[in-house]
């Protein structure tokens, strides 16, 4: 296995399994040396607590690209996830060209913001519009529906056919977008899955739809996808680990109604490094 090394930005809510206590854990079960940047201190994530702190970490990014980049400090992947601030948005598209390596690189974007139609608390127009520079810049965007609605000015809807995926896949395209990897898309009540867009192929991914909406279930998934994909596998082969991992993952949490804050992913680990072997 050659070594790469990844940075993954996104923030940490210290109770909620999502964003860098999800990234962090799968990443290195992946194999893969895992670099962090903080984006933002939570006490818990935002779906579904009320009441938690939020610390923006903005400041401190420039003083932490600056001494990585005195220390020739270089990355093969850098991933990003929930982040801070609209000015942030502006330091993680300079981190794509400062911190990358000549051997190889890649970005890949989940543009975590919204979900079932609404943007999470805390976010705006003026972050969905400098969201919008980023998605354009990377090489891999992993956006759910409702992300790929406001990323498009597309009108959110529940019920949807081909054709509307297709429309908001080309318009992601049109905005620069490169391979996306669509997230939650199904055609029937009893499934989901995933769309895969890569130049003009499209391929999908379906599979049983356990529940509507666990939290923290983007984060699992997009991280399982960045190691699968950085482990070599195709991004439709990883889209698909990812998609049975995060379903093993809801599979083992639905029974224990007190768990409603996220997803019991760690005890699904070893499943996971058997599909990456
Ligand atoms: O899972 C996405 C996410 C990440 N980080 C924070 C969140 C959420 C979703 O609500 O609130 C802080």
């Amino acid at each position: 296995m050659s070594d790469k090394r990844i940075l993954t930005v996104q923030d940490i809510s210290c109770v909620g399994q999502c964003s860098l206590t999800v990234a962090l854990p799968i990443l290195s079960a992946a194999g893969l040396e895992t670099a962090i940047l903080p984006s933002a201190v939570l006490s818990t994530h935002t779906g579904g607590f009320t009441g938690f702190t939020f610390r923006d970490l903005t400041e401190d990014i420039p003083g932490i690209i600056a001494h990585w980049q005195a220390e020739g400090i270089r990355f093969n992947a850098v991933y990003t996830g929930y982040l801070g601030s609209a000015k942030q948005i502006a330091l993680v598209r300079q981190m794509f060209e400062v911190l990358r390596s000549d051997e190889s690189f890649v970005s890949i974007v989940d543009p975590a913001m919204a979900d079932g139609g609404k943007l999470y608390t805390g976010f705006d127009a003026a972050f969905v519009r400098e969201m919008k520079t980023l998605t354009a810049a990377a090489d891999i965007i992993l956006p759910n529906i409702t992300e790929a609605c406001l990323l498009t000015g597309t009108e959110y809807r529940e019920e949807y056919d081909e054709a509307f995926i297709n429309d908001l896949l080309s318009l992601l395209k049109a905005g620069g977008a490169q391979t996306i990897i669509l997230t939650g898309v199904g055609f029937t009540p009893d499934t989901t899955g995933i769309a895969v867009s890569e130049g003009d192929t499209l391929r999908y991914y379906q599979h049983r739809r356990i529940s509507k909406g666990s939290h923290g279930t983007g984060d699992v998934y997009a991280s399982a996808f960045v190691g699968a994909y950085l482990r070599g596998r195709s991004a439709y082969d990883a889209a698909a680990i990812a998609a049975d991992y995060t379903v093993k993952c809801i599979e083992n949490t639905v029974s224990d109604p007190d768990h409603w804050y996220g997803v019991k992913f760690e005890q699904m680990l070893p499943y996971y490094i058997e599909r990456l072997k």
